[in-house]
């Protein structure tokens, strides 16, 4: 993944929406998300085949948008899909194991906030970091304290110059001040996902990044 393509870094469920994830995904591509995380996690998430098939039909969909399209800590689900990268929180898979498993060419991202957390991940062959809550959210049932675009500057202060995206209760309102702490793109889920229109969301983000 080239810099550029973290910028409006979309992820989705389905249980994150009402609509049709696959619709709200045509949408969101539409209002110009430039790249895609597919994690089905959390109540009434689907498992299994329902899970493996909805994937693969949000997969297409970032094929024919020519965006990357990232898995949320599934590894064989990754593989199957020859998804473009995956994603794991600290909780999650650990990263010498995903490593193992994925081609080289796989982009793999890890959620961290402190300073010790990104340089271990960075140690390990992280690709990215994701970085929160930086505001608070309700999306992530376990979400932790919000710790606020600062988190970003401070790493940027210890020399990680590794592609950063913050996460966690992020919108038009406070989206550029995540970017100005120092961040490559924001991660977002409801401020696209729950949106009436969701195009319309989206192309406002990308306004504020721009
Ligand atoms: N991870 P929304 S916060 C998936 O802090 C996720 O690592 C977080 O959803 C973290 O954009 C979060 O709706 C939820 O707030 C993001």
């Amino acid at each position: 993944m080239n810099k550029e393509q973290y910028l409006l870094y979309f992820i989705m469920g389905s249980n994150n929406t009402d609509k049709n994830p696959e619709d709200a995904l045509h949408e969101a591509v539409k209002g110009g998300v430039t790249c895609f995380q597919f994690r089905e996690k959390g109540q009434d998430a689907a498992e299994g085949t329902a899970k493996k098939e909805l994937g693969g039909r949000l997969r297409k969909i970032c094929r024919k948008a020519g965006i990357p399209f990232i898995v949320n800590d599934d590894v064989d689900l990754a593989m199957e899909l020859e998804a473009d990268g995956i994603h794991a929180g600290q909780e999650d898979t650990p990263l010498v194991d995903i490593k193992k498993q994925c081609p080289s060419s796989m982009t793999v991202g890890v959620s961290a906030k402190t300073v010790d957390e990104a340089e271990q991940a960075v140690q390990d062959g992280a690709d990215y970091l994701g970085v929160g809550p930086m505001f608070a959210t309700s999306t992530k049932e376990d979400a932790e304290t919000p710790v606020g675009p600062g988190a970003i500057r401070m790493l940027r202060e210890s020399g990680l110059s590794i592609p950063i995206v913050g996460i966690g209760g992020i919108d038009t309102d406070n989206a550029e001040s995540v970017m100005e702490a120092g961040a490559d793109g924001v991660s977002v889920i409801s401020a696209v996902s729950r949106a009436d229109d969701i195009q319309q969301a989206a192309g406002k983000l990308r306004e504020v990044l721009r």
